[in-house]
């Protein structure tokens, strides 16, 4: 049976009409008694808001709630990227100032309508006008437009003229950098820009339109899986300037996952390097698998060099650029620091070099270029095979000279070639001053079990908080010198022990962490060939740690540690609702029972 309507509902249903339509005096609205109206404008629908919006100011808790409702994912994600220094994709305002939730609204809105599109213009068939496209019903839907009518709501034109100013960051792919849809952006003032498929020199076109047209504003570029020729780039990189300017105001350029230089030994675009060396505000340069050679690479760092702006994160990753820094550095042996004041390495707080196949002499040049970076604080070395003799160039700048500490807090070097003696030496340096070291990996390095006794002399010396030593073949060995070395309380917030095969042994150190770390938050120690009696010792060690922070114990990757007798063991341990002990996925159906006998 249906429900039947309430009068009240019913009443809202005619209000909400008339607004949406412009029909009636809205004016009139605003004579409701404040409880009544302030209820009404909780419920309104996105589109019968924004049609009082004029009359009407102080939406911005109505906005926020809308939003909340519809993307509760975002706020998390947003949330974790305000965290990370090394994400600039993305400008955040609610930073600066309080949030503008319809702002935010119709942009995130606008997006969606803008990627629904994007896949029907990918169709083979498409062969029309984008501006024409309608958003799909299940959209218009959630801003409370329902039936396409005779009205012309639903077209994408109709949106953009609408929405189109509220927009500051969007992404757009390549086939919608067309005319039509430019037009249609006339009014939004973008701040960042993450351009996709930019492919043909139609959508290189577009772009670059696109580009010019929010030049004053645009603060943030980024080119996600573009193939370009040296022209396009030089295009690219030239729209963002006024006639008579010779300086841009991008903060934040980004190329990822492209192919933009051809073969591997083409020199890079003029545009390109005229680009790097005039930004005056230029904070954070990435280059991330773009097939770069060596060339480039060392053009792209003389151009940042001559860079009159304060750059603080440089990313260069995953191109295979195997003695690159063994030319760049080595220049600096001559340069002293003092008469030749490289701005833009004196600035530099993050330095990312993962995944370039650098080696040894590479690291011997790295280090007289870190000598130029005074305010350096986060390192990634991670997957080149620099190896222990790598690793011994770097030590002065982890260690500093005696008495002087070092500035680093973050440093990554995983997959390194490295072995036991070389690790157990950094951590013997590192453990005899505090320094401010927050962050150390040195996962998938094959290490063996001696690095046991200094790991645990480290942990009990500095303030480190995020420990990830997966897969460093420490063993059963390894856990049991651990243990018994680390006497201390220790600073630690988050480990990775996975993959280590450590047995019982990792069990005991697990419960080892709860004790000894007051601070603890996730322990990650899956895939340690836990023998099914790991649970009750961790067990023992919650109980007894009443009152820490502990998030959650992953254990995942092992299925013995699954019985019916460990589903009530992780029961009594939750946080926020969730059980902190995390077991590969148990399936009751697959373990023998006798319910369903004849
Ligand atoms: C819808 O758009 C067409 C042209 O695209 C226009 O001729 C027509 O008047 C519009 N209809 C309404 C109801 O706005
Ligand atoms: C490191 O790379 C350089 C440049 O390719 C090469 O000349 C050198 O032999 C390499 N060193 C080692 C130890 O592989
Ligand atoms: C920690 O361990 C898990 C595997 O159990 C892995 O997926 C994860 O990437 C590791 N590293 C970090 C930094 O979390
Ligand atoms: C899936 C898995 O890794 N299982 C292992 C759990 O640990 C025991 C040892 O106690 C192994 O025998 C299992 O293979």
């Amino acid at each position: 049976m249906k429900d039947i309507p309430s009068l009240f509902s019913l009443c809202l249903r005619t209000i909400t009409w008339n607004i949406m339509h412009g029909c009636g005096n809205s004016q009139d609205l605003f004579e409701l008694p404040s409880v009544f109206l302030d209820g009404l404008l909780m419920i309104l629908p996105p589109l019968a808001l924004q049609n009082i919006y004029e009359l009407h100011n102080e939406l911005n808790l109505a906005w926020e709630t809308l939003y909340k409702k519809r993307w509760p994912e975002n706020l998390k994600t947003k949330h974790q990227l305000r965290g990370t220094e090394a994400d600039h994709g993305i400008v955040t305002h609610e930073s600066t100032c309080a949030i503008d939730w319809q702002q935010l609204y119709w942009e995130e809105h606008l997006q969606e309508c803008l990627d629904a599109v994007t896949e029907q213009a990918l169709l083979p068939s498409f062969d029309g006008n984008i501006a024409e496209l309608e958003i799909p019903e299940s959209i218009m839907g959630l801003i409370g437009h329902f039936g396409s009518g005779d009205c012309n709501c639903s077209k994408l034109s109709c949106h953009c003229s609408q929405f189109g100013c509220y927009v500051r960051c969007l992404r757009l792919q390549g086939v919608l950098c067309r005319d039509e849809v430019l037009n249609l952006l006339e009014e939004s003032k973008l701040e960042a820009l993450v351009l996709r498929r930019i492919l043909s020199r139609r959508h290189v076109d577009g772009a670059c339109k696109l580009i010019y047209q929010n030049r004053e504003t645009l603060a943030s570029i980024e080119l996600v899986y573009c193939k370009l020729l040296p022209l396009d780039i030089d295009m690219i990189c030239g729209s963002i300037y006024n006639k008579d300017i010779r300086y841009h105001g991008i903060q934040h350029f980004s190329i990822k996952s492209s192919n933009i230089f051809g073969s591997k030994s083409s020199i890079i675009p003029s545009g390109l390097s005229f680009f790097l060396s005039s930004g005056r505000s230029l904070h954070s340069v990435r280059f991330a698998d773009v097939h770069m050679g060596q060339k480039s690479a060392v053009a792209i760092f003389e151009a940042l060099i001559e860079s009159p702006s304060g750059l603080a994160s440089f990313e260069m990753s995953g191109n295979e650029l195997e003695g690159w820094l063994s030319k760049v550095g080595n220049r600096y042996n001559h340069f002293s620091p003092v008469s030749e004041p490289h701005i833009a390495l004196q600035s530099l707080v993050l330095l990312n070099l993962r995944g370039n196949n650098l080696n040894e002499s590479d690291m011997s040049g790295l280090h007289h270029m870190l000598v130029n970076m005074p305010k350096l604080l986060s390192l990634d070395l991670s997957d080149n095979p620099i190896g222990d003799d790598g690793l011994r160039s770097l030590m002065p700048f982890f260690v500093k000279d005696l008495g002087k500490t070092s500035r680093a807090t973050e440093i990554w070097l995983e997959n390194c070639d490295l072995s036991g003696i070389g690790v157990s030496e950094l951590l013997q340096s590192l453990a005899m001053m505090k320094g401010q070291l927050k962050t150390l990996s040195f996962a998938g390095n094959d290490l063996g079990s001696s690095v046991g006794p200094p790991l645990a002399e480290f942990l009990g010396k500095s303030l480190v908080q995020n420990l990830n030593i997966e897969d460093i073949g420490l063993g059963s060995f390894g856990f049991q010198e651990l243990d018994r070395e680390l006497t201390k309380e220790i600073a630690l917030a988050h480990i990775n022990i996975s993959k280590n095969r450590g047995g019982v042994q990792a069990a005991h150190f697990i419960s080892c962490i709860i004790c000894r770390a007051p601070d603890i938050v996730s322990i990650n120690g899956g895939s340690n060939l836990l023998p099914p009696e790991s649970l009750s010792i961790i067990e023992d060690a919650l109980r007894k740690s009443k009152g820490n922070k502990l998030e959650k114990i992953d254990l995942t990757g092992n299925t013995s540690l699954c019985s019916l007798n460990s589903e009530f063991i992780i029961s009594q341990f939750m946080f926020q609702g969730n059980p902190i002990i995390i077991l590969s996925s148990f399936d009751p159906y697959s373990a023998p029972h006798h319910d369903d006998d004849p």
